[in-house]
């Protein structure tokens, strides 16, 4: 059965089993049948009085093989080969470096010790993937680690250094060297005494109804649609009884967990994450990039120019004048310093950073500079004004990109000589936070030019994803258009805050009358008033409302009201904004009527899925999975349900097709179906299919 992913040694009177299947040894079924193999083979032989497992290349087990889930369970299962591990005569002990994730470190738990290497990594990610650990975590770590430090690790996902592993009982000593030589000097000291060892199983674990129920509450409050969290709780609350029935228990839910659309949204973005790195472009060879050129140094220059120094690359920041370059030190300093307080970087780290800062009022400065990104207020005269001075100051081979979020790459790349080394680098608010890059790819673009964004995207632990050139690129483009039908629900009935209520209850972090308080409605007042010379006149206009706002100075919480009222930490209804909803609603000759949650949600996710089509259509995404990751990491669309056009699966093309030949009838100009939508209802295609190349 096995293609041989785990092999044996015999070294005196021990054995070493190696697993080896790259990139991150996923103990697919080969390599579960491989390990129980393995056993078979050491007893027969019948030499070894200890057993080292380690792992090949740069991970020890990084989890369950994620691609065999959904599919036919096939023997043996992960649960039955930790409790073989754990169940043989010959004491086993695991060896550790990169990282023990999920099922990777379930199995080093079936074993009877663990050392690992200073700068391994161990955790129980499951619940990320809308699970919980399936192979014995949530009764083997309560055991090992007792239950508050198991309820951190399984509810967290978070990747724990070895040291702290340490400390909680899950490693039994770290030990540095090759993964070999640690498993071999390991065994050799399970066969020497000078590494005592257990069976998990035979340990109990400590009950702490406390922690369980703290963590019950914590759980309920912050993750309310969510199942998986509290099937972790549960599965760990039964960890001071037997060990049998608390792994029946885990198994069961862990079944249900799998089946349930949020895991499948879950491992839909996971794999969504790396699969956008899949480029027509991947080939080709990405520059160097040394040093970046940062133009502006507002909110977005100066988050990007500290997300650029976190990630170790020297900045040149340039200001027009001395007043606002000191601003943007400013305001890097304390972007950096936050980073400090939250724990994402040292102290010492920080001073290092900001010593690789340059601040300069002379576009000149960019002379040398390997990549330049310009990030000026959203004016296309600007922009090409200072696209044609680099043009004569940047040295050749420089790649220029603009973080625009709207205009048009071609006509700013038609003020250069060398429109094949510009680009769109498309940050998103705030910067050095948010992990969405829009690698924006004009029609000159060269390809060593693209992959050199996406490499940079890497440099900067951004998720890039590769975007065509039309007005807002993929997510502002979309935004654009399910905004509209946002603005209309309110026209016709609805209110902003049960607007804001209901796709909060859909799972959004923030409903979008917040979300445009947040970010201030001024922006979108300038774009309704820059697209107003193209509106086509048979489109309903839906911003009647936010202009008034806006016209009053009220944009939001930047002046402490917009469509509500802003005091403090405080968010109160806005109490002129019922007036002005009136006063719009009479101006159009409207008769408001009542709206359920449901079909706000239902108008709302059809129109942003209908754009989203229209954009994989017009070939501005690549797939529709890059659709997903843009609105999973750009514009807080709820992870577990995968992104729209995941979500669209669970609704389907047909009765997609459905709605909006139903609201059409009310707007026929807005309520467009799309040829692709038509064609996938005609054939009963998905946006999966699609994403497979179908
Ligand atoms: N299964 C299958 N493929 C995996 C995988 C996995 N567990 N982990 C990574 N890959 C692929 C990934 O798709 C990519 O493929 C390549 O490996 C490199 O990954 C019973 C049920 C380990 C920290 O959740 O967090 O165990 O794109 O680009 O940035 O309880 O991968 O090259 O084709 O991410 O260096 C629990 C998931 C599973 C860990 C490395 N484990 N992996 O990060 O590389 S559930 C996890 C990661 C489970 C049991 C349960 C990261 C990493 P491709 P990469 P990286």
């Amino acid at each position: 059965m096995s293609d041989k992913k785990v092999s044996v040694e015999f070294v005196d009177d021990v054995a070493l089993i190696c697993i080896d299947n790259p990139p991150v040894n996923a103990s697919g079924v080969a390599v579960r049948q491989g390990l129980v193999d393995a056993l078979e083979e050491i007893r027969a032989a019948g030499t070894a009085k200890a057993i080292g497992l380690y792992c090949a290349g740069r991970t020890f087990v990084a989890g369950a093989d994620i691609t065999e889930f959904g599919k036919p369970p096939m023997a043996p299962g992960l649960p039955e080969v930790c409790d073989i591990l754990e169940a043989n005569e010959t004491p086993i002990v695991a060896a550790i470096h990169g990282t023990a994730l999920g099922g990777g470190l379930e199995t080093a738990m079936g074993c009877h010790a663990r050392v690992a290497v200073s700068s391994a990594k161990v955790g129980l990610p499951e619940v990320l993937l809308g699970l919980l650990p399936g192979a014995g975590g949530t009764q083997r770590a309560p055991r090992l680690a007792g239950i508050p430090n198991a309820l951190d690790l399984i509810l967290s996902g978070r990747h724990v250094p070895a040291a702290e592993a340490h400390k909680m009982g899950l490693i039994d000593r770290i030990d540095d060297g090759e993964p070999r030589d640690v498993a071999l000097a390991a065994a050799r000291d399970v066969v020497s005494g000078a590494l005592a060892t257990r069976r998990t199983c035979d340990l109990t674990t400590t009950p702490d109804e406390a922690a369980i129920e703290a963590t019950a509450a914590m759980v309920a409050k912050k993750h309310p649609q969510l199942m998986s969290p509290q099937k972790c709780v549960e599965a760990v609350a039964a960890s001071t009884g037997d060990f049998k029935e608390g792994l029946a228990l885990e198994r069961a839910a862990f079944m249900t967990c799998l089946a349930s659309p949020q895991s499948k949204g879950l491992i839909h973005a996971f794999f969504g994450e790396r699969a956008v790195a899949n480029i027509p472009e991947k080939k080709a060879q990405a520059r160097d990039v040394a040093s970046l050129g940062v133009i502006g140094g507002g909110t977005m220059g100066s988050g990007i120019s500290t997300s650029a120094l976190m990630a170790g690359l020297p900045v040149t920041l340039v200001e027009v004048t001395q007043e606002a370059l000191n601003k943007g030190v400013a305001t890097i300093t304390g972007n950096l310093d936050g980073a400090v307080k939250r724990g994402k970087m040292s102290a010492e780290k920080r001073d290092a950073a900001l010593a690789m800062l340059t601040a300069s009022t002379a576009l000149e400065s960019l002379g040398d500079v390997d990549l330049v990104i310009e990030a000026v207020f959203e004016n296309m005269d600007v922009k090409k004004e200072i696209f044609g001075k680099l043009d004569g100051i940047c040295k050749e081979g420089a790649i220029l990109a603009s973080n625009t979020s709207y205009l048009d790459i071609n006509e700013i790349a038609a003020q250069t000589s060398r429109p094949s080394d510009v680009l769109g680098l498309h940050f998103f608010s705030p910067a050095h936070i948010m992990k969405l890059l829009e690698v924006v790819v004009g029609e000159n673009t060269a390809p060593e030019v693209v992959a050199t964004g996406f490499a940079l995207a890497k440099k900067m632990r951004k998720v890039g994803v590769r975007a065509g050139v039309c007005d807002g690129f993929i997510g502002n483009r979309i935004l654009g258009h399910y905004l509209k039908a946002a603005s209309y629900l309110v026209l016709d009935g609805a209110h902003p805050d049960q607007v804001d209520k209901a796709l909060e209850g859909f799972g959004f972090a923030m409903g979008p009358h917040r979300v445009g308080d947040l970010a201030g409605l001024d922006i979108g007042y300038m774009t309704r008033k820059r697209l107003a010379a193209t509106r086509p006149a048979e489109e309903r206009y839906g911003g009647a409302i936010a202009d008034r706002l806006s016209e009053n100075g009220w944009n939001g919480r930047k002046t402490g009201k917009g469509y509500f009222v802003y005091e403090g930490r405080e968010t109160l209804e806005n109490p002129d904004l019922n007036g002005i909803i009136e006063e719009e609603r009479t101006k159009a000759g409207i008769t408001p009527r009542s709206f359920g949650d449901d079909e706000i949600v239902e108008r709302y996710m059809t129109a942003m899925i209908s754009e989203a089509v229209r954009v994989i259509e017009d070939g501005i995404a690549l797939r529709p999975v890059d659709v997903d990751v843009v609105f999973l990491m750009g514009y807080g669309f709820p992870r577990f349900r995968g992104g729209p056009l995941h979500y669209a699966d669970t609704i389907g093309a047909a009765e997609l097709v459905k709605r909006i030949e139903t609201y059409a009838a009310e707007d026929a100009y807005y309520w467009q179906v799309p040829a692709l939508l038509k064609k996938m209802a005609d054939d009963g295609s998905t946006f999966a299919d699609l994403n497979k190349g179908k």
